[in-house]
Parts: structure tokens; C-alpha cells; sequence
């Protein structure tokens, strides 16, 4: 007799999921900590598809002790009829045939093209096993499959009271690069997805630190724009809100100003953060500009020879979240994150043009608040301009002009030099000893740089501390940047390892984000370690990194050991700080990033902000946010 589980459509479907295997980066971008999380994005997606469909309001994820993940709903739970054609259940085959998506089609906003989309079967083919319960119809349904491969065929086991889905699933250690999970990671994604889908409530824990969070948001992406502002100034009180719909293209807006610089608009396209933009983007940006001076002209807003609004005036201190739903979303870019569909550009531009203006209309009180914001902003652009153009003149900005404290390299290509930015002179004088001349560049910067939170570009510009980096670094600033320029491909910031270390690390950080985001985005931007403590006993001497470090070098050294702890970096020698600090061969480097600009922006405010509490908090807990990187 035949084996009827061994026919040539099972033969197709092993293919299908060995391809995943064989492949995986095609299918969820990478094998590292980024691919491992994808996967669980993949699930909670398919939860999220029905809260947007109105069928589910809570989403339950977990973290086991044994490493697998848990995502419960209470949806309709995956159908478990057979499938007339393939006389398999509707489960077994959202499990293990790639794109059975498309069969099964629930009409909502795939999260398709993009790097989630792919598809439940995609996760069941990289985990080591994966398991399905379904409630529907009152019965529970159990299904269990290994490295995609059903080995407990769906069955009944028992009654069952509303209906959900429980998938859990153990990602395969064969697959993945790692399969330690970041619960911080996961835990703002989820947070994101809360604020996206008001109707939703999430919670996750992980059962090993104990860790949990519960996310519901009544006020959407309103409650999201709040969120983002709770330690800044605003303009007016509530988030302007603005919905609509064209073309089964939903667009949701949230915006409100504040009395910083910088621009925070986020977007996101079927949830997806779409951090490269793209049409939906375009379309806001040219509705926002065009509703602004429309309402300015109207209400004789513009006087003094003023024509126009640019859309960076109409833009700076406002944060805001966009988020459209679409039917079939194209992702581009390199990171997949940036909306290409053409005719979104145009019903997003109408949309929140016609919403915006009708809401200005009957606010004049925010109306005019946004517009005299909007004034002030190109008051300044056009003082801003001026002063760079001046600047420009006395070539203080042109690499001609190096500055006099700099102590430059002979190397001239930048991808081979670096450049030590050295809090306090006395320091820069030992860095400028202990260098290797030939490829360390060394800048000394006197006291405390100026707070660029709070100054304007044409102020910051103004301070001579910033002018000698600016210049020195050779990539000029505020929108000119161009990390292309630089003339260094490292630009090592290396400060005390005290607060008042930590604050000028902070300013320069400021710095870099704010106006000089290119060079962060480049990896140009690293941070020294200097030693903590020198340990030594009769004339062995060992340099110590951390207080972890520390206790354990204690212990190998035994009795009669000194100690000596560093708090500037001028306590060391120039031959103590190239050994610990500057040698390539031996020191560590921590690289920059900004992985998440909402975060980043967050940190910097916090830190620069009114509030002291909160700055302080963050000193002390954020100090290793950025990467390790040996160097
Ligand atoms: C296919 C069709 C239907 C629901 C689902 C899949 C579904 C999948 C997942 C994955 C996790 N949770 C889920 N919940 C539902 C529609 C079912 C119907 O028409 O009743």
C-alpha cells in the first residue's frame, strides 16, 4: 500500500522548509541576535493580523526557562478543517508550507516584502521543535513538528472554552549564531506594537531574571507622541490627531511641538518601523509644509519680507508618529525599511493635508502656537545661515585652518588615522607623548564644551571648543555633514572615568547625534576604556577595566597587593596611557551606534533636560549602552 504521508506534495513541502534551512538568511535576513528575534516578530505578527481584524485583544508572550518561546492569543485560532484540495488540516499546512499564507487569506495588512511576512512555516523550519495548541470550536487541538517536520499529527485533546492559538517554539542552536534572546530588545518591540494597536494588550515575561512588562496604550500613538515628549517642553497640550482612509490605505497621524530643535517624526507601515522612510514619508512631509503655509498665508502669519515656510522650519521641534496601513506594501533599502509604493506618496499627502487644515480651521489657539513656531524656526535658519556663511569666509571651517591645540598626524589617509579627543589639557599632554605620531591624531579640549541641547546651530557654531573639532574633523556639521570628508575614520572620544567624565562624554555624544549624525552612522565614533585600578604586587602590575575585573584579578594576586585607583586620566603616565588606552595591540574600544534613533534621542534629552533626576538615573545606568568592540 501506498504511504500516503509520503507523496509527492510532502516531497515538495520538505524541499520548501530544507530551502529555509539551507538558506535562512533569505528568509529572515541573518542568523545573529537580529534573525533569532525576527522570528519571534514572525509569530506575535500573526496575532497582531487578528487584533487588526478585531478578533483578538490580548497577546501573551514568554520566555522559558528552557530557552523555547511562548505566544498565546485569543483569536480565532488557525483553522483546523482539512483543506479541500490537499486533504491536510489548515494548521499543518500554515506549519510547513511556505507562502500557505496566501491560501488562508485573512484580508488584513500583511506585513509582507519586508523582512516579517514570511510566514509561520519559516519559524517552524528553523526551531528545533515548535509546538501549536488551537482553541476553536470548544475542542483543543495539539500539533508537533521538528526542524519542520510533523511528528504528533494535529489532534483533539480536549475541551476547550473560547478560542486562541498557543504556539511555542525552540529555536534551532544548528541555525542560529546565538539563541540568547534580548528581553530589552523584544520588550520595545512589543511596547511599539501596543502603542500601534490600542486594542491590544501585551504582556511578556521572562521566567529565568523574572523580568515582565505589560503594554496597553488606550490613546494609540497620541499616548506614543506623549510618551516620546514626557521629558520635553510642549507647545500645546494634546498631541494634534489625525485619521483617515483612501483606497483601503488607513493613515493615522500624531504630532506635537515642543520647544527643542530636532525633528522626530517615526513612521511605520503594518507596524514595521520604517526607519528609511519612503513614500508615505514623502507624501506627510509635503502635506505638512503645504497645510502650514496655506494656514499662515490665509491668517497674515508672514510679515517682514518673509515668503514661505521651508519644511524644516515647519518641521524642527515637532515629534510625530505616522502610521498607514496598507494592503500589499513594498519594502526597498538596505534594510528593507523604506515604503516603496508609489501611489502612497499622493493619498498621504491628500489625506493629511485635507485632515490638517480642517484641524487648524477649528483650533486657532494651537494653530497659531505651531505657526509662530514654525516663524521662529526660519527666523533663526535664515541667522543660522548667515553666521555659517561668515564662518565659512574666515575659513575657520576649511581644513586649511587646522586648529592651533591640534596635534595632527602624518598618516594623510583617513581611513588609517585616528584622532583622540582628550578632556583637559593636562591629559592631552600625556596623550600627545604617548601617541604613535605616525597614524594618532590627539585634540585637547578645555573644560566643559557648550550644552548643544539647548543652543541653536548658529550658537554652537559660535563656541570655539566646537569650531577646533569641527574643523579638525574635517566633515563639517548640521546639514553639510559628510562623513566622506573626514579625516579620520576613528574619532576616539577619551575622558575620565568620572561624572564629570561621563558629562563631556555625553556633550560630545550630543554633539555627534544632533548635528553630526553622518559620522555615528558611519562608525566613526568610538569611546576609550581607560583602566579603573592598577593592582600590583612586588613588580608585576596588572591594569583592571571594571569593579567585576577587579574582584577576580584581587583574588589571583593574593596578599600584599596595591591598589591604585585611576580617576583621571592625567594620574597615568604617557607610556601607562598608550599601554592601557591607545595601543591597538591591547586596548579596547567601544564603538558608537545609534541603533535606535527613538532611544537615542530619549537618552540625550534626558540628559540635557531641565529635569535632574532623571539625568542623574541615566548616568548611572545607561554608561555601557554602547557596544563592546575589540579593537
Ligand atoms: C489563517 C486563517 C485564519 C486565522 C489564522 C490563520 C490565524 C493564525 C495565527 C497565528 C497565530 N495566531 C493566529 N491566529 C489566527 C482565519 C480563521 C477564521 O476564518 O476563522
Amino acid at each position: 500500500m501506498e504511504d500516503a504521508s509520503y507523496n509527492a506534495e510532502s516531497i515538495q513541502v520538505l524541499e520548501g522548509l530544507q530551502a529555509v534551512r539551507k538558506r535562512p538568511g533569505m528568509y529572515i535576513g541573518s542568523t545573529d541576535t537580529r534573525g533569532l528575534h525576527h522570528i519571534v516578530y514572525e509569530v506575535v505578527d500573526n496575532s497582531i493580523d487578528e487584533v487588526m481584524g478585531g478578533f483578538c485583544n490580548h497577546i501573551d508572550i514568554s520566555i522559558n526557562q528552557d530557552g523555547s518561546v511562548t505566544v498565546v492569543d485569543n483569536g480565532r485560532g488557525i483553522p483546523t478543517g482539512l483543506v479541500p484540495k490537499y486533504e491536510r488540516p489548515a494548521v499543518e499546512m500554515v506549519l510547513t508550507v511556505l507562502h500557505a499564507g496566501g491560501k488562508f487569506d485573512r484580508k488584513s495588512y500583511k506585513v509582507s516584502g519586508g523582512l516579517h511576512g514570511v510566514g509561520l512555516s519559516v519559524v517552524n523550519a528553523l526551531s528545533e521543535w515548535l509546538e501549536v495548541h488551537v482553541h476553536r470550536d470548544n475542542k483543543e487541538y495539539f500539533l508537533r513538528c521538528e526542524r519542520g517536520i510533523v511528528t504528533v499529527p494535529l489532534r483533539e485533546i480536549g475541551p476547550a472554552e473560547g478560542s486562541g492559538t498557543t504556539v511555542t517554539f525552540m529555536p534551532d542552536s544548528e541555525i542560529f549564531e546565538t539563541t540568547q534572546f534580548e528581553y530589552d530588545t523584544l520588550a520595545e518591540k512589543f511596547k511599539d506594537l501596543a502603542y500601534l494597536n490600542k486594542t491590544a494588550t501585551i504582556t511578556f515575561k521572562e521566567v529565568n531574571s523574572g523580568k515582565q512588562d505589560h503594554f496597553h496604550f488606550e490613546g494609540g500613538i497620541v499616548e506614543f507622541v506623549e510618551d516620546l515628549n514626557r521629558n520635553k517642553t510642549k507647545l500645546h497640550e494634546k498631541p494634534i490627531y489625525l485619521t483617515s482612509e483612501k483606497d483601503s490605505i488607513i493613515v493615522e497621524l500624531a504630532m506635537q511641538y515642543t520647544d527643542g530643535y530636532a525633528e522626530n517624526i517615526y513612521s511605520f507601515v503594518n507596524n514595521i518601523n520604517t526607519a528609511e522612510g519612503g513614500t508615505h514619508m514623502v507624501g506627510l512631509r509635503s502635506a505638512l509644509t503645504r497645510a502650514m503655509n496655506d494656514y499662515a498665508k490665509t491668517n497674515n502669519f508672514l510679515k517682514g519680507g518673509m515668503e514661505s515656510l521651508s519644511g524644516d522650519d515647519v518641521r524642527e521641534g515637532m515629534t510625530a508618529i505616522l502610521s498607514i496601513k496598507i494592503p500589499e506594501p513594498q519594502f526597498e533599502g538596505q534594510t528593507k525599511t523604506k515604503l516603496g509604493n508609489s501611489e502612497v506618496k499622493g493619498i498621504v499627502d491628500s489625506l493629511v493635508f485635507e485632515k490638517l487644515v480642517e484641524f487648524l480651521l477649528e483650533n486657532p489657539k494651537v494653530a497659531s502656537v505651531c505657526i509662530e513656531r514654525a516663524i521662529l524656526a526660519a527666523q533663526a535658519r535664515e541667522a543660522a545661515r548667515k553666521a555659517r556663511d561668515l564662518t565659512r569666509r574666515k575659513g575657520v571651517l576649511e581644513s586649511a585652518a587646522l586648529p592651533g591645540k591640534l596635534a595632527d598626524c602624518s598618516e594623510r589617509d583617513p581611513a588609517k588615522s585616528e584622532i583622540y579627543i582628550v578632556e583637559g589639557n593636562s591629559a592631552g599632554g600625556s596623550a600627545k607623548m604617548g601617541r604613535n605620531r605616525e597614524f594618532q591624531a590627539i585634540l585637547p579640549l578645555r573644560g566643559k564644551i557648550l550644552n548643544v541641547e539647548k543652543a541653536r546651530l548658529d550658537k554652537i557654531l559660535k563656541n570655539q571648543e566646537v569650531r577646533n573639532l569641527i574643523t579638525a574633523l574635517g566633515a563639517n556639521i548640521g546639514p553639510d555633514c559628510d562623513a566622506t570628508k573626514a579625516r579620520y575614520h576613528r574619532v576616539i572620544i577619551m575622558t575620565d572615568a568620572d561624572v564629570d567624565g561621563a558629562h563631556i562624554r555625553t556633550l560630545l555624544l550630543t554633539l555627534f547625534y544632533r548635528y553630526m549624525r553622518p559620522m555615528i552612522d558611519s562608525g566613526f565614533i568610538y569611546i576609550a576604556q581607560p583602566p579603573l585600578f592598577k593592582v600590583s604586587r612586588g613588580n608585576k602590575e596588572v591594569y583592571v577595566y571594571d569593579d567585576a575585573e577587579l574582584a577576580v584579578i584581587m583574588e589571583q594576586m593574593g596578599r600584599n597587593v596595591g591598589l591604585q585607583r585611576y580617576k583621571g586620566l592625567g594620574e597615568m603616565n604617557p607610556k601607562q596611557l598608550w599601554e592601557t588606552t591607545m595601543d591597538p595591540e591591547t586596548r579596547t574600544l567601544k564603538r558608537v551606534t545609534v541603533e535606535d534613533a527613538m532611544k537615542a534621542d530619549e537618552m540625550f534629552t534626558v540628559l540635557m533636560g531641565d529635569e535632574v533626576e532623571p539625568r542623574r538615573e541615566f548616568i548611572m545606568s545607561h554608561a555601557d549602552e554602547v557596544e563592546n568592540l575589540d579593537i
